[in-house]
């Protein structure tokens, strides 16, 4: 097996080698991932030896570290990784590159997947890959394979390094052409899970609910026997072809996906259909949990699109087989700037749960505007404000940000999300600014001190100055219909889609409580319930989320709704040019081509931040009448 060390660097250049180079090493033990670690070992410039060695990797690790945990000694004049399995060998190696500390390491769930949203077809409205900001897929271009393995195969490397074990390759809106992919078109699945079988990554598919019907059964009810049968024999099929395949991911009676419910039947009874096909080969299914209603009556105020997913799911709490995990959004909503956490995620004790992130930027600034989330999700997983996602979580997930650009994310910082999240998916209790810190090294080896620190200037707080320049105070949703870009802020207000803000000439923001709204603060457990309840203990970030407050009220932070708006706006827009300001000072320091790139947005992110500040400020000021305290421009 040779590696291509050069060709795609993102955060394992040649360079980051470094502490392997030169090494004389001995490897112990048999089989593909070990001879994965061999052939890194060696294009990384270490001598492979059988004795005389000053590094080993070698099996017979404590079994309690599993498959693919490791530990790492650093002895005076040798360092011992050692594994119980293979994968632990190595997520050894690569934690080596890193410099990660001696001792025993060990990942936090046992499955860390990404999702890609790529279409086979070039999709008429979504494009090649839905909610894609870096190009095209790495897997197809307009219907047929891409054949670019090397590419495929440094991105298993990437996905291995930062400890991702799992991938599905194909978009959850599953069309007539991806449904293939299950059946006649399964070679494809097989070419590209050879790749990833070398980094220890298992495939995964997206299927259709109604798949049975697209090859010509009457029905896809999940209690017909012919459809049962349908689902063990193509599921079968599969398997004799990739016997390491992971299983299938679910979109159902979602967004216009097909269904139990056409059947009358459960959720339940639709993911244990298919996790019955996968069971006898060892597969899983993930259902998501994504289900809501988007042709609500806007003027209903008794539906509440945040309640859904609960009022779906925890009725079902233990109905589901052993091998369904059901897969949640971090929020109630659909990956906004902000959202607590979905009150799904802990109330399901019977069921096994997959907390599903969104790396690619949809809400976030989609890949033009620079949007360092992992201390969104950090705090997510560690519970600051609500319930936490560590320990609820059996599995986690994210859905992918790559695409065939150069850059492998278009913003080449963006990069930064992908690696964070295996990272945090691997430990929940990782400080993201040391993340950050390990990224920056890795992706910059030899970078001057000004370098480090000004990246880190400019990335570190980004989530946050998003936050500040776009919806405020947990509202969410003021984007532009369609796309999702920019700024509108009655773009979603009176329609289906159950995403509004209720902003009037008395105040803003969604009542949620028990005491007078759609009561979602109590799907919460205490404490959690009251403090989400009571306006004065609210984190202010999620003031809006649960409650409809008028443009007076005081927030705990001292300032009034109104005004935490235009300081917010002005602060955040200000934010983002000072983040130019920054870049623009490496000029000298990084290859011209990702200055340039990097230029470039920021400049477009600078433009759109002051977009969104002027028209959130302008709209809250002409529907409130309440002038800036600070007298700045409001038009
Ligand atoms: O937020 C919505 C996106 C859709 C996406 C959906 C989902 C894949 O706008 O593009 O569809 O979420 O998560 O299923």
């Amino acid at each position: 097996m040779d590696i291509d060390m050069s060709a795609h660097p993102a955060w394992l250049p040649p360079e980051v080698w470094q502490p392997i180079a030169g090494r004389r090493v001995r490897v112990t033990g048999d089989g593909p991932l070990i001879d994965t670690v061999r052939a890194e070992l060696r294009a990384g410039g270490a001598t492979l030896v059988g004795d005389g060695a000053d590094l080993e990797f070698g099996l017979g690790g404590d079994p309690a570290l599993g498959g693919e945990g490791f530990e790492i000694v650093r002895g005076e004049t040798r360092t011992v990784v050692r594994a119980a399995a293979p994968h632990g060998l190595l997520h050894g190696l690569f934690a080596l590159v890193r410099s990660a500390p001696d001792g025993r390491h060990r990942p936090a769930v046992a499955r860390r997947m990404v999702d890609h949203w790529d279409n086979v077809d070039v999709h008429p409205v979504m494009g090649q890959v839905e909610r894609g900001y870096a190009g095209g897929s790495l897997f197809w271009r307009a219907g047929v394979p891409r054949r670019d393995l090397g590419r495929v195969a440094a991105y298993a490397r990437l996905l291995a390094a930062c400890g991702v074990n799992a991938i599905a390759l194909n978009n959850v809106n599953v069309h007539a052409t991806e449904a293939r992919l299950l059946t006649d078109r399964l070679a494809e699945v097989a070419e590209l899970a050879a790749e990833f079988r070398r980094y220890g990554i298992r495939v995964h598919l997206s299927v259709s609910f109604a798949a049975p019907v697209q090859h010509g059964l009457p029905t896809a009810d999940p209690l017909d026997d012919r459809v049962v049968h349908w689902w063990a024999r193509v599921t079968r099929t599969v398997y004799d072809t990739l016997p390491d395949f992971g299983g299938y991911l679910v979109k159902a009676d979602s967004e216009g996906q097909p269904g139990p419910f056409t059947y009358g039947r459960t959720h339940a009874d639709g993911a244990n259909l298919l996790a019955g096909a996968l069971a006898p080969h060892g597969g899983v299914v993930h259902w998501r949990a994504f289900v809501y209603n988007h042709r609500q009556d806007w003027r209903d105020r008794s539906t509440d699109r945040a309640r859904a997913a609960h009022d779906h799911f925890t009725p079902l709490d233990g109905a589901f087989r052993d091998n369904v995990v059901v897969q949640v959004k971090h929020g109630p909503m659909d990956f906004q700037t902000r959202e607590p956490v979905a009150p799904l995620i802990g109330a399901m004790p019977g069921t096994r749960l997959a907390v599903e992130l969104q790396a690619t930027q949809e809400y976030t600034g989609q890949q033009r505007h620079v949007c360092y989330l992992a201390p969104m999700w950090s705090s997510l997983l560690l519970g600051h404000e609500g319930p936490a996602i560590a320990g609820a979580a059996d599995e986690m997930v994210a859905v992918a940000n790559v695409g065939d650009d150069p850059f492998w994310t278009g913003h080449p910082l963006a990069q930064a999300n992908l690696y964070a999240y295996g990272r945090l998916a691997w430990d929940h209790t990782l400080d993201p600014g040391a993340v950050l810190d390990e990224w920056i090294g890795l992706t910059f080896p030899g970078a001057s001190p000004a370098l480090r620190s000004t990246l880190h200037a400019v990335m570190d707080g980004s989530w946050r100055t998003y936050e500040r320049y776009t919806a405020p105070l947990g509202v969410g949703f003021m984007v532009r219909p369609g796309h999702h870009y920019g700024p509108d802020v009655d773009g979603y207000e009176y329609t289906p889609w159950g995403t509004y803000h209720h902003a009037d000439r008395d105040g803003v923001g969604v009542d949620r409580t028990m005491a007078t709204g759609t009561g979602m603060t109590g799907l919460y457990p205490e404490p959690w319930a009251s403090t989400y309840e009571s306006v004065a203990d609210c984190p202010d970030e999620l003031a809006l989320f649960f409650h409809h407050l008028p443009y007076g009220h005081v927030l705990r932070d001292g300032t009034t709704v109104i005004q935490h708006i235009y300081d917010t706006h002005f602060a955040g827009a200000a934010e983002a040019a000072a983040m130019r300001g920054h870049w623009l000072t490496l000029e000298a320091e990084v290859p011209a081509e990702l200055f340039g790139r990097v230029a470039e947005r920021l400049a477009e992110q600078v433009r759109s931040a002051a977009e969104w500040r002027d028209q959130i400020n302008a709209y809250f000021f002409r529907k409130s009448g309440v002038p800036d305290r600070h007298g700045r421009p409001i038009y």
